[in-house]
């Protein structure tokens, strides 16, 4: 970065710190990950100052071409990936593409059925802060208060009741399996789309380790930079007849010009997605997420629905008497990264809930399985349970120097 360096120190500072904090800490926010450095590379190109508003062979402005076979091949890698009929690889964020997808499905007044938000759904599946919500009637169902795991005849009997035009399945803080197919079954019976927001296990449903929503679901959506390990932005997956409508919603419906340069990105990631070392790494993502629960469980940590199916995990802080921000804080001062979050039926507010929520998408991508997860584990469950026990803090520090020696990331990037 010899030409940041010169002319924007500030920047380049910043960058190479926070280039040091990924490599020398564990990060376990299990919606982070780490790109490969061909995904890197491909971000920061001179496709950024390319303008390509429309659609391969359909664009508003001349010198498309290496654009076009950019995107054409970002699209065919997407449908691959999901058995899918139709991609759309434009949209810039999770959000922006579920506001796309409404737009494309619903009228203004139309009802979505939608998990709560504080039981693991998303801001944009309707939260009363969300512009969603202004829009569109939202009606959520909620998960099982005594497992906490989804009552798939509480959401039929819902939708019975509710007759919603949309409803959404895929969370953000739900550790366990999804039953797709069903949701799709409940949707269509009350003549309902599905969306299935798969943000958070997308890689897992390309291993095989999950149930792809194809070919039931009517719209799938994905962030790509989760368990995908892709540039930031998302992708929206559907079945031919909708292709038109969601196209026209992300450009001109909700979107101007596409990024090309993160479209480049994506495509990169997904060649990488079809790869069998990108599958194992998935069943590794999950085998070692249920490795650390475990170890978590046995030294008397709580966890919400007892365990996971995931790459992620949700720890229930009332019993340890800490809240969840206090436990992400004080895992950060070793180098832990994890974030505070809300557990089902939480009497806490989301600014200040009772859960910690971890994950092992990054960890899994440096190489570390069951025996760093039991390590890990141990020194978690320690220190949660006694925050103010410096031997506990300083072995935590001296684990998370160890282990970020022997998997390091980015060996080759110099900044
Ligand atoms: N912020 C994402 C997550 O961490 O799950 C969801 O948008």
């Amino acid at each position: 970065m010899k030409h940041l360096l010169k002319q924007d120190n500030q920047i380049y500072q910043a960058i190479k710190n926070e280039l040091n904090r990924q490599k020398s800490g564990l990060i376990m926010i299990p919606s982070e990950n780490f790109t490969s450095p061909a995904v890197l590379e491909a971000m920061s190109t001179v496709l950024n100052n390319k303008y390509a508003e429309g659609y391969p062979q359909a664009r508003y402005y001349t010198g498309n071409q290496f654009i076009d076979e950019i995107e054409n091949l970002a699209i065919e890698r997407a449908k691959k990936l999901f058995q899918a009929e139709h991609a759309n690889v434009q949209p810039h964020s999770g959000t922006t593409a579920n506001l796309a997808i409404y737009f494309a499905l619903l009228k203004p007044g139309d009802k979505i059925l939608s998990l709560n938000l504080t039981h693991g759904g998303h801001l944009s599946h309707g939260s009363k802060k969300s512009l969603v919500s202004q829009i569109y009637q939202i009606v959520h169902y909620n998960v099982d208060p005594k497992t906490n795991l989804l009552d798939y005849n509480e959401i039929q009997k819902i939708a019975q009741e509710e007759k919603p035009q949309l409803i959404i399945s895929g969370f953000s803080s739900y550790p366990r399996k999804i039953d797709f197919k069903k949701i799709s079954e409940i949707a269509h019976e009350v003549g309902a789309y599905h969306l299935a927001d798969v943000s958070h296990i997308a890689g897992l449903i390309i291993a095989g380790e999950h149930q792809n929503p194809f070919p039931e679901a009517d719209v799938v959506m994905t962030t790509t930079h989760k368990t995908l390990r892709g540039p930031r932005g998302a992708i929206i997956l559907c079945k031919k007849e909708l292709a038109s409508k969601i196209d026209k919603a992300v450009f001109p419906g909700t979107q101007g010009g596409p990024f090309e340069h993160i479209i480049a990105a994506k495509a990169v990631c997904f060649n990488e997605a079809l790869t069998d070392k990108f599958k194992a790494d998935q069943k590794q993502t999950v085998i070692n997420a249920q490795v650390l629960a475990q170890t978590l469980i046995d030294n008397n940590i709580t966890l919400i629905t007892g365990g996971t199916d995931t790459h992620l995990i949700l720890i229930d802080c009332r019993p340890l008497k800490i809240t969840g921000k206090e436990a992400a804080a004080l895992l950060a001062e070793m180098g832990i990264y994890t974030n505070a979050n809300v557990i089902p039926y939480d009497a806490n507010p989301p600014a200040n809930p009772s859960g910690l929520r971890l994950g092992t998408p990054a960890l899994t991508t440096q190489g570390m399985k069951e025996a760093e997860m039991k390590q890990i584990g141990l020194m978690i469950a320690a220190l949660l349970k006694n925050p103010n026990d410096e031997k506990s803090k300083k072995q935590a520090k001296d684990l998370v120097k160890n282990l970020t020696a022997q998997f390091p990331i980015y060996k080759d990037l110099k900044y």
